[in-house]
């Protein structure tokens, strides 16, 4: 498979939800009035676009339709292609070309960091790159075993401590080792805790003045992972870390399996973030660098490009072995077992026990939790100081259903 059906092939389902609604919404027109442009801006809001940007998108298309001159309802959907291939560009490929450089790799739980570092660390190896990992995410110890996996599949070099080890101890550890064995490429993979937002952007505050200091003169970029398949609130997530890490780019992964493609838009045009990397599926060579012209294409179901495929792009395509295709499969069943392991290892204790020590466990646990609701109240409090002084927002980690959310903007739109 080329690297453009490929993606088209990711693409599917955000293309036959909503790139496939517009073609068959531009059909049933026979003229380019007001309602086909409402019924335009609607489906592309529902594709994940963002308010902003569809309004943006149609202005521009009516614009386009007058210059033009076209009359032809059909006609707008190669217009449409042309203002997103347009709105897309701009974003510069990675700058990594000192010995070494510094990925480091930030986002919120899940988003499928691991996944894309080793997926980017075996793409710089075809290329005949050398590459250390830096497992920063002590978090826990099937996070380590995950990168660990990764670093074998794609014959990477590997860093790491134990769990809960100090994460800009192991970033330091890299760089020295990088350092002594010539390695051309770092990339840390780090902890994504959203939900105490304070200790993760410390965290990566630490990180980051670690690399400054010890490769001050290095290229570094700083790639936010996100899941296109939560759709609009990856644009907060982005909108989060942008101010606090100081991100070059995003990478944006499980396009695959999600309709919700268009968020890449929302993205760009919103947030002026450039967008480096799609993933489009859980295979070691499921990630793909981000090209406006391509995407877009494939948005709208166009063929493959009919130019013959150079030789070195063929090379490229050649899938790994197999014995390196990911089992990632294997290492949740893995993580799994393990707990379940732990649960039974539990109830087994639980089973053996007294009456005596239920009741004395039970009193124990009655301090241990008014304890906590002490400290909690503590904590709370000493954010509460703390976000005044700093002016934080709070997290917003969720964002209404889709339907809903739309809902909201259809009445929002009715009152105007
Ligand atoms: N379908 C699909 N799944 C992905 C993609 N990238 C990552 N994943 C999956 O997302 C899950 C979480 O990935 P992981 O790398 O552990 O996320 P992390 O917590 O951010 O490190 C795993 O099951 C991955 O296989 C992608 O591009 N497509
Ligand atoms: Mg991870």
């Amino acid at each position: 498979m080329s690297f453009f059906e490929k993606i088209r092939d990711g693409l599917r389902k955000t293309r036959d939800a909503i790139f496939g609604r517009i073609d068959t919404m531009l059909k049933s027109f026979t003229k380019i009035d007001d309602d086909l442009f409402e019924e335009l801006e609607e489906l592309l809001v529902m594709g994940d676009v963002g308010i902003y940007t569809a309004q943006r998108i149609c202005e521009e298309l009516k614009v386009r339709v007058k210059k033009e001159g076209i009359t032809d309802p059909k006609e707008i959907n190669r217009l449409l292609a042309e203002v997103i291939s347009e709105m897309l560009k701009g974003g510069q490929p990675l700058k990594l070309d000192t010995k070494p450089s510094v990925i480091l790799v930030i986002g919120v739980n899940g988003v499928g960091k691991t996944t894309t570092i080793g997926k980017m660390a075996a793409n710089f190896i075809r290329q005949g790159k050398k590459v250390t990992l830096a497992a920063a995410d002590t978090f826990r110890a099937a996070a380590i075993d995950q990168l660990q996996i990764w670093a074998e599949r794609a014959g990477a070099d590997i860093i790491k401590q134990g769990e809960g080890a100090d994460p800009a101890a192991v970033v330091f550890d890299s760089i020295s080792s990088a350092k002594a064995k010539g390695s051309d490429i770092i990339i840390v993979d780090t902890a994504g805790r959203l939900h105490n937002k304070k200790h993760l952007m410390a965290e990566l505050e630490k990180i980051n003045r670690i690399i400054d200091r010890e490769l001050p003169d290095a290229d570094k970029e700083v790639l936010l992972v996100l899941d296109a398949t939560t759709g609009q609130n990856a644009v907060n997530q982005t909108k989060e870390f942008k101010t606090a890490a100081g991100i070059t780019g995003i990478v944006l992964t499980k396009l695959d399996g999600t309709a919700k493609g268009g968020v890449v838009l929302a993205i760009k045009e919103e947030l002026n973030v450039p967008v480096k990397y799609i993933g489009v599926g859980e295979q070691i060579d499921d990630l793909q660098p981000f090209d406006p012209d391509e995407f877009a294409r494939a948005l709208f179901g166009a063929e493959a490009p009919s130019e013959p495929e150079t030789e070195q792009q063929e090379t490229a395509d050649k899938p790994v072995e197999d014995d390196l295709k990911p089992a990632t499969a294997d290492i949740w069943a893995q993580i799994d077992a393990e707990a379940e392991a732990e649960k039974q290892a539990e109830e087994e204790k639980e089973k053996a026990k007294t009456e005596e020590e239920i009741l004395a466990e039970e009193q124990a646990k009655a301090a241990l939790e008014a304890e906590k609701a002490e400290e909690k109240k503590r904590k709370a409090e000493e954010r509460k100081n703390r976000a005044k002084k700093y002016n934080w927002s709070t997290v917003q980690e969720t964002t209404p259903a889709d339907s809903d959310w739309l809902e909201q903007w259809r009445s929002g739109k009715n009152e105007e």
